[in-house]
């Protein structure tokens, strides 16, 4: 039996407002007794992890003066030194503060943009101090409820100012940092701008500083949206822009539940863990889910635990699904691998494809044979090969 303990090595990493959720929901008062940042940085060093991530609030409470927020940090960074935990990335709260109530990079008032944008640049600054290689800019209340209130085009115009702003001054200071956008369809807004990795991969493109830009993909965002995330996650990688990840689960489409990673669609982890370990992923596997508000301490661990176990389950399933012959035989006859042979042959021109014929009959009747492959795959989850 494989130990499925974790290891640095493996890179998990947790946010901070993860496992310090209190349980808090929108009809229910918190369940749980808040979570010192220092308890969760030796908590989840001694469960194996590599790293801990945060919104600049989630250590550093709005508002505080320079002098406790100083104090706060060196704080934190004493337990990070002292059980060797990296910060890997950083994030910054712009939805929970009501003066973020229309949005922070696209809010009509443009004082509160400018507020948001100095908030941002300010945890930039902590980022880098920190060592983190990933700032992940959530928009969770750039939108709308009302399609007379919001001027979409306008809005964009002003995510890409904002998102360029902070390139340009994460290029100036010369930060090791890269920027990872992460889509939302809805909530807390009625609809979000950026609601899918589609949508912030052509929203990439328009940026001036779109090469130090990429996303960072939730498991429940795009499953909220009714998609395929490991399609999502090719696509990401495709692009190259695949630069940071939150893994979780969500049962199809309805509200974001941040369930432990494993729980909700496990095929689609199935194929998303052989995706990350086989596709060129090399960043940190970040968890960004909920302990459930049933949880005590205790229940909040063992969710933690049981992402890193469920993804180490998941890893060691795949490489078995791949190693096995019969699987390797069931590849070749859905002819998987002969998608990587271009359509058009080397020094083919178009009048060669045009002069060729195909029976299309015979075609036609050839079965594709992937409901034996796609059972080779069951039987190897369920851990019965
Ligand atoms: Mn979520």
């Amino acid at each position: 039996m494989t130990d499925f303990t974790p290891k640095r090595e493996d890179k998990f990493s947790f946010g901070l407002w993860t496992v310090g959720w209190l349980g808090r929901d929108p009809f229910g008062e918190a369940t749980r007794s808040p979570l010192d940042p220092v308890e969760a940085v030796h908590r989840l060093s001694d469960l194996g992890a590599h790293g801990i991530t945060f919104h600049d609030d989630d250590l550093v409470p709005f508002g505080s003066s320079a002098e406790e927020r100083s104090a706060v940090v060196s704080r934190f960074r004493g337990a990070l030194d002292q059980t060797g935990l990296a910060v890997p990335m950083v994030t910054t709260n712009l939805f929970s503060h009501p003066v973020f109530k229309d949005g922070g990079f696209t809010a009509n008032d443009r004082d509160v943009r400018r507020f948001a944008l100095r908030k941002v640049l300010r945890n930039v600054e902590l980022a880098a101090e920190l060592g983190a290689r990933t700032f992940v800019a959530w928009g969770g209340r750039e939108g709308a409820e009302s399609g007379a209130a919001k001027d979409v085009r306008a809005a964009l115009d002003r995510y890409r100012e904002a998102v360029d702003t902070v390139c340009a001054f994460i290029k100036e200071r010369g930060y090791d940092l890269r920027l990872a956008l992460e889509p939302k369809p809805n909530e807390p807004r009625g609809d979000i701008l950026l609601p899918t990795v589609g949508h912030a991969l052509a929203f990439i493109n328009e940026l001036e500083h779109g090469d130090i830009v990429g996303v960072n993909p939730e498991v429940g965002h795009e499953q909220m949206a009714g998609l395929n995330f490991a399609h999502g996650i090719a696509q990401a990688l495709w692009a190259g822009k695949l630069f940071h990840i939150d893994l979780n689960g969500q049962n199809g489409i309805k509200y974001d539940q941040d369930l432990r990673f494993g729980a909700g669609d496990v095929r689609n982890a199935f194929f998303l863990v052989d995706l990350l370990e086989n596709g060129g992923y090399e960043g940190p596997r970040h968890f960004d889910f909920k302990p459930p508000r049933t949880e005590d301490y205790d229940g909040v661990w063992a969710s933690a635990a049981g992402c890193m176990r469920n993804y180490l389950i998941l890893k060691e399933r795949a490489a078995a699904f791949r190693a096995d012959p019969q699987v390797v035989e069931a590849w070749e006859a859905a002819r998987v691998g002969e998608l990587s042979t271009p359509t058009l042959g080397a020094g083919e021109s178009v009048s060669d494809l045009l002069s060729e014929e195909l029976d299309v009959d015979a075609a036609a009747a050839r079965g594709m044979h992937f409901e034996r492959l796609d059972q080779l795959a069951m039987d190897h989850l369920l851990g019965v090969r």
